[in-house]
């Protein structure tokens, strides 16, 4: 696998669309081959899927709502992420692996270990070189939202628990997380994210 793997995290309102978006066009300036992918979804039957467990206006189940997000993942890692890396891109992904472990297994309670092995089998290992944490208050990005999906309605109890599980992942996984403080201007989040995908891009070789 040649190209780099970047991926985004955070609560609702956190600014990862917005960030994705200015290093993307930064990059692109640059002259860097870049793609830029979403999860759930990035792929057509992905994206079915993200209908289903986002939109459902009946009751979903925890063990059905986790096993969609990870079929919607293996989809995508396979059809999208591993050809978009073996092409040398540098791929940027709102949401991934964490999302999991944050939204289903520190929020949901679903075990972490397992949640952590499901998510190893649904992508074949295929680990980001590094995650971006935008991380802030849950106030302060509900306060952003402007629509709600199902997980989006969730109390703010179960918020914060997903927001303190993004805190817990970065600090055992120390090496693939920059946590950004993400309630600050749009400028100085994207000023911290640029130095911290410099340094991945130099690591990278
Ligand atoms: N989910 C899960 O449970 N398990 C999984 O495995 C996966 C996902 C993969 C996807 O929702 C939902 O699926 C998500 C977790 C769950 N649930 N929730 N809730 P989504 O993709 O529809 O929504 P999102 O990922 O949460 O995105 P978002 O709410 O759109 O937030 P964002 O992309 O991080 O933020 P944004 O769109 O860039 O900004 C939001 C607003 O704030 C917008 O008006 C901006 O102009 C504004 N903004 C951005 N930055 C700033 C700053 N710095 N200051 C002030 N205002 C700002």
């Amino acid at each position: 696998m040649t190209g780099l793997f970047i991926t985004f995290e955070g609560i609702e309102g956190a600014g990862k669309t917005t960030q994705i978006r200015l290093l993307q066009d930064h990059l692109l300036s640059q002259g860097k081959r870049v793609f830029t992918t979403r999860e759930p979804g990035g792929d057509p039957v992905a994206e079915a899927l993200r209908a289903v467990v986002l939109a459902a206006d009946a009751p979903v189940t925890p063990t059905a709502e986790l096993l969609v997000f990870l079929a919607a993942r293996a989809q995508h890692a396979e059809r999208v992420l591993r050809p978009r890396l073996q092409a040398e891109a540098i791929v940027l992904c709102d949401r991934y692996i964490d999302s999991t472990v944050a939204y289903q297994g520190y929020a949901r309670g679903h075990d972490l270990a397992w949640v952590r092995r499901l998510n190893d089998f649904a992508t074949g290992s295929l680990t980001p070189a590094l995650t971006i944490l935008l991380d802030l208050p849950v106030e302060c990005g509900l306060s952003r939202q402007s629509d709600r999906n199902r997980m989006e309605a969730e109390s703010r109890d179960f918020h914060h628990r997903v927001r303190m599980g993004y805190l817990s992942e970065a600090r055992l996984f120390p090496e693939r997380f920059r946590v950004v403080d993400a309630a600050r201007s749009v400028e100085a989040i994207h000023a911290d994210i640029l130095k911290a995908v410099q340094e991945a891009i130099r690591s990278a070789g």
